[in-house]
This record gives structure tokens, C-alpha cells and sequence, in this order.
């Protein structure tokens, strides 16, 4: 064990000379890396089930595959299973709830009743674990959503019932903010669309418009709630169209000065956010990303390490963006061990965001604003293999957290005497 970590101090040294002699800040790198947060997405522990007495299926669009033992039961078991994800993941990060996770302790609290109060474990739990907490409202999982329409449902009661769902959410975030002392980004997501193909696709946007501003209608100080709006190119049942578009939140983003939540997997195969980034945020009072991975479909695959994950990472650090940007995850996989789904995840979009922080950009900079697109190719080539495993494994063992080939054989231990209890 100490020469496994006398070794990785070697291999870091002699990587931060090799970046040094290419003009790469590795000590700032590593200051910027500290201070990174990621919202965890709290649904990745139970399949997306929540809490809810109710236990509708889940629809919305949404699929959730597998059956690996040990989901999170109770909000004890997930609170349990995100501490010790937490706990190898190099840094401070945040965690994501979504409405259907607060606490109703058989009560039969509807979606329009939903309140700060369901949640004052999550914030106490949050408060001694030092992370803070963001929100989702949940418009899936609910016989009034089963049509498929909830914000722009052509029925106004359907209609109200989540609009007022919309308007709690929010105020679960701002007491989140206020208590916490950083902001909560509430982030909407709606399933309402068409399997087949509409005779209408106007209407349904009209009256989306109408139910978001009447959700938006009350301000909060910035400090305690921030709005983000997520849009979606189609879903399961929703093939053919989807109102909340990427047009239609882009648009409505910025005239209403809302967060736009842009989902890795909600873009067509061929698209990628990293080259969307620089265009929207001229306009736009913030991004939240949900990073995920499509396999062929918006499939919610776990996040992996791969040239999409970096292109977005080095649009983040070459841009200057990861101050303002908020980072969160979206996937959920049953397939594999949940708790190392988080870990698997959270620390590929670390060390993506590491590498970008890496490059040597001031020197390809340099050579594009000199016309030498060679050097440039060049340059971007031999950037990909320089050693930024070394510094991954200093980082992590500075912020204490066991580095790669050691934290599953803590997954293990923990499934062992934890997970597989369950059952
Ligand atoms: C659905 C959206 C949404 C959900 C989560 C559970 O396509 O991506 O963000 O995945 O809120
Ligand atoms: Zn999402």
C-alpha cells in the first residue's frame, strides 16, 4: 500500500514536469478541479421509484432496464448508498432529488400538496453531510400523466394540478437555497408529446407557454432558487413529437431569463452540446448540463470516459464556464451495482473535466490565431496520451478518496454487508 502510493507520487512528478515543460499549469489545474460540484442524480439508487405511496409506473417515457439486487428501499437506505458513492468521488458535490422523494410518511401527499416539509431530512441529512441540495419537479409516475400531457394538457384542470406541482417545486428549492446558503436549481421536465403524428403541434406549445409562466409567475431572490428548463427531442411515446422542444425551451429560456438544462441524451446521435455551448450561453442567464449516455437511444447509460464526455469538458474549461455552468448527472442503470454506477459516472466526468483543464491551451491558441492548423492537429493529437492518469491518481489521493483499481473493492465490501442484505 505505501509503495503503491510512494510510486504514484514518482509517476506524478515526473507527469507535472512533462506538462510544466508545455506551458500546463498542473497546481492550478488541480485548484480549478477542487472546487468542481456535480449534482449527483438521487434517482441512479431506486430505479427512479421515489418514495410515493402511490407507486404508479413509471411512464413518462422513461425506462428503467435491469434487476441488479440491493435498490435503495427507504430514504434511509438511499441516503446511505449516495454517502458512500460520496465518499469516492474526489471533491464536494451536490445531490439532485426529485419531487417523488420526500418523505410522506403514508400520508398520500399529491403531487399539488407536495411541500418544504417532506423534505426537512434530506436538508439536516445534506447539512451534516456539508453538500448541498438541487430539485426536480416529477411529472412522470402519476395517473395524471398516464395521456401522456400534463403542462399542456388540452383539459385546464389537468392542467392546474401541475402547474401548482410546478409552483411547490419551486418553493421546496428556495427553502433548499435559503437553508443551504447556495442556490437550488429546480429543474422542469416535462414528458408531454405524441406517439403518432399530430394534427395539431401549435396548441399544445401555446398552452405550455401559458402553464410555465403561471409556474414561473412568483420571483425568488437568486440567491435561494434558480429555474432550469430541460428540453427533449422524443421519447418513448413520444416519437413522433415532442412540445418542449429544444427550439421551444431555447426560446422560451431566454426571453424569460430561465436556466436552459441541457441532457447529453436528448439530442439527436450526431449532435453534441459541446459545440452547442458557446451559442447559447451569449444568450442565456445559465446552462444546467444533465450528463448522460445514449447507446443508440436516449438510453440513460451510465457515463463513461469518451470523446463526446471530453469535447464537452474542453468546451467547459477552454471557455471559462465551469464557474457558471451546473454540472449534474442523468442516468439510471439496474444492471450493476447502483453505488458504483454514481462512482462510475461522477469520477469519468472528473477526469474529462481533468484532462480539458489539462491541455496545453495557451499554446494551441497560439498556433490557430497563427494560421498553423499543422501545428494545431498536431498539437490537439499528442495532447490526448499526455499522463493525465498520474494526476487523477495524485488528485485523488489528496482529496483522500481511494484512487482507480481500490474504490470497487469498497463497492464490494459494501454490497456484501450492506446491499445484498436487502433482499
Ligand atoms: C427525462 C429527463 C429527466 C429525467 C430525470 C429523472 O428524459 O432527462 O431529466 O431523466 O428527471
Ligand atoms: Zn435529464
Amino acid at each position: 500500500m505505501r509503495r503503491s502510493s510512494k510510486n504514484r507520487g514518482t509517476a506524478f512528478a515526473l507527469a507535472k514536469a512533462r506538462y510544466e515543460a508545455m506551458g500546463v499549469d498542473v497546481d492550478g489545474a488541480l485548484a480549478i478541479l477542487d472546487a468542481i460540484s456535480i449534482s449527483l442524480q438521487c434517482w441512479q439508487g431506486d430505479d427512479v421509484r421515489g418514495f410515493e405511496e402511490r407507486g404508479a409506473p413509471l411512464g413518462g417515457g422513461l425506462a428503467v432496464t435491469g434487476s441488479y439486487p440491493g435498490r435503495a428501499r427507504n430514504p434511509e437506505e438511499l441516503r446511505g448508498d449516495v454517502q458512500k458513492a460520496l465518499s469516492m468521488v474526489p471533491g464536494i458535490h451536490r445531490l439532485a432529488l426529485h419531487a417523488s422523494y420526500g418523505e410522506f410518511n403514508g400520508r398520500g401527499v399529491d403531487r399539488d400538496e407536495v411541500a418544504p416539509e417532506h423534505f426537512t431530512n434530506w436538508v439536516s441529512w445534506a447539512r451534516g453531510l456539508g453538500i448541498a441540495l438541487d430539485f426536480n419537479s416529477t411529472y412522470f409516475a402519476h395517473p395524471l400523466a398516464e395521456s401522456g400531457f400534463t403542462l399542456a394538457h388540452p383539459d385546464p384542470r389537468i392542467r392546474e394540478f401541475w402547474i401548482e406541482h410546478g409552483r411547490r417545486s419551486r418553493e421546496i428549492g428556495a427553502a433548499f437555497g435559503r437553508s443551504q446558503g447556495t442556490p437550488c436549481v429546480t429543474n422542469l421536465w416535462i414528458p408531454d408529446g405524441w406517439k403518432d403524428v399530430p394534427a395539431d403541434r401549435r396548441g399544445p406549445r401555446e398552452r405550455l407557454v401559458e402553464s410555465l409562466d403561471a409556474i414561473f409567475k412568483k420571483r425568488f431572490p437568486e440567491a435561494t432558487n434558480r429555474d432550469s428548463v430541460e428540453p427533449k427531442l422524443f421519447g418513448l411515446g413520444s416519437e413522433s413529437y415532442v412540445a418542449g422542444s429544444y427550439d421551444f425551451y431555447l426560446g422560451y429560456a431566454v426571453s424569460r431569463r430561465k436556466m436552459l438544462c441541457l441532457d447529453t441524451g436528448h439530442f439527436h446521435p450526431t449532435e453534441n452540446i459541446a459545440y452547442k455551448l458557446s451559442a447559447v450561453m451569449p444568450w442565456l442567464p445559465g446552462v444546467l448540463l444533465h450528463v448522460s449516455r445514449g447507446v443508440r437511444w436516449d438510453s440513460d447509460h451510465v457515463v463513461t470516459y469518451q470523446d463526446s464526455l471530453v469535447e464537452l469538458a474542453q468546451e467547459l474549461a477552454r471557455n471559462d464556464y465551469l464557474g457558471t455552468v451546473r454540472l449534474g448527472l442523468d442516468y439510471f442503470d439496474a444492471s450493476i451495482n447502483r453505488v458504483a454506477a454514481w462512482v462510475i459516472g461522477a469520477r469519468a466526468f472528473l477526469k474529462a473535466i481533468l484532462t480539458a483543464l489539462l491541455e496545453p491551451a495557451g499554446e494551441l491558441r497560439r498556433l490557430e490565431l497563427a494560421g498553423d492548423l499543422t501545428g494545431r492537429l498536431a498539437l490537439l493529437e499528442e495532447a490526448k496520451q499526455l499522463p493525465w492518469g498520474a494526476v487523477w491518481e495524485h488528485h485523488c489521493e489528496r482529496r483522500g478518496v481511494p484512487p482507480d483499481r481500490e474504490w470497487l473493492r469498497d463497492v464490494k465490501r459494501y454490497e456484501e454487508s450492506v446491499l445484498l442484505q436487502r433482499a
